[in-house]
């Protein structure tokens, strides 16, 4: 909990010259403008811990020499996703042979600087090393479950939230993204939640997909019946991540927060772990916020990157800086939602998983 949390006796005379001024003009209607305060964070990291959120970034290995990109990271932001170097083809390039050289340079810089860090990604359909591509049925299982194994045990007991299957669902129809591990068994995801479970019990594991955003598009619909089989019948899974890449096609719904609150109620947490908005509408940028604040189990955001200059869709400048590393009009419209939220409701997580027996 941040030490702004609790608004200043400064913040509470302002808010009274305001409802009395409002009351001298005859408006009686509740005061809820948000009156800026010198209590607010003044970052984004700081304004999203007075609700006990953090709010995140995806960072790149090669950008760590930058110190423009890094002046703005370590200040803002107090969680980091490595944007590719934790994916199977960087952490296992030659089958049982792990390297984690660059993933353990973005580690070691988060936690060097207080922050902590998201693990992305386990079982994925994409950037798979070729050794991997190659396999199929149950040496393609056992190699998947040898690579969450090895990961894990490199990082156990110091990635708070792992993503452990990543972008398992078909994109129109609700179903299974036909990809080799698919065609291992329906049955990969829980076998790799299973073994995450085992790897790490102090880790909370993800499921983490895109277009899972719009309640009533079948995907959306194809992933929360998988998380309530899984719960149902006890298969290890704590939270979900919603990617967040905003664009034309895949624009952000007004059934967001009822996506939230439909996963939460499933008892997992739910977390914006990718988020982007083409053209980055201040308007936008500050509703997705306000719908996770109105989550209790939403428990942070990232956005996925620093700068427009450092995003993977950097011709839709869908980020909070540009590519001069000022602060664009969605960074203030976020800050000041993260500012505006009460310190309830907070995230309540999950309880320390207890390993399932396999
Ligand atoms: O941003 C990542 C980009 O640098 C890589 O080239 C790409 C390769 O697949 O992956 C991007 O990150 C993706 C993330 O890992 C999973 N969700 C979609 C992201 C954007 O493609």
């Amino acid at each position: 909990m941040g030490a702004n949390a609790i608004p200043s006796p400064g913040t509470r005379w302002r808010r009274a010259l305001v409802a009395g001024a409002l009351g001298a003009l005859g408006v009686t209607t509740a005061l809820s403008v948000p009156v800026p305060a010198d209590a607010a964070a003044s970052t984004l990291g700081a304004a999203a811990a007075q609700s006990g959120r953090y709010f995140g970034t995806a960072i790149s290995a090669g950008k760590l020499g930058d110190s423009a990109y890094t002046t703005i990271a370590n200040r803002e932001f107090n969680m980091v996703t490595a944007e590719n170097e934790m994916k199977i083809d960087a952490t296992e390039p030659n089958q049982n042979q792990f390297n984690f050289t660059n993933a353990d340079r973005i580690y070691n810089w988060a936690v060097q600087n207080g922050k902590q860090v998201r693990g992305h990604t386990l079982a994925w359909y994409s950037q798979q090393p070729g050794w991997m591509q190659s396999l199929s049925g149950s040496a393609l299982r056992q190699a998947m479950i040898n690579h969450i194994n090895g990961v894990m045990a490199h990082y156990k007991g110091k990635i708070p939230y792992w993503d452990v299957v990543n972008e398992a669902f078909d994109d129109s129809t609700g179903g299974r993204r036909d990809s080799n591990l698919q065609r291992t068994g329906n049955d990969w995801i829980e076998v790799a939640f299973r073994t995450a479970r085992a790897a790490d019990p102090a880790a909370k594991l993800c499921y983490n997909d895109y277009n899972i955003d719009n309640w009533s598009w079948a995907k959306t619909q194809g992933v929360y019946n998988m998380v309530k089989d899984f719960k149902s019948r006890g298969v290890p899974i704590d939270c979900v991540g919603l990617q967040g890449h905003f664009n034309s096609g895949s624009p952000y719904p007004s059934n967001y927060r009822t996506t939230l609150q439909n996963f939460a109620a499933l008892g997992v947490d739910v977390a914006i772990t990718e988020l982007d908005v083409e053209g980055a509408s201040a308007t936008t940028y500050a509703n997705i916020v306000n719908d996770c604040l109105a989550v209790s189990r939403c428990v942070g955001i990232t956005v996925w990157g620093v700068r427009d200059s450092d995003s993977w869709r950097s011709s839709q400048t869908p980020l909070l800086f540009d590519g001069n590393g000022n602060k664009k009009a969605a960074y203030t419209s976020v800050l000041n939602a993260l500012n505006s939220a009460t310190p309830n409701p907070t995230p309540t997580p999950t309880p320390t998983p207890t390993p399932t027996p396999t």
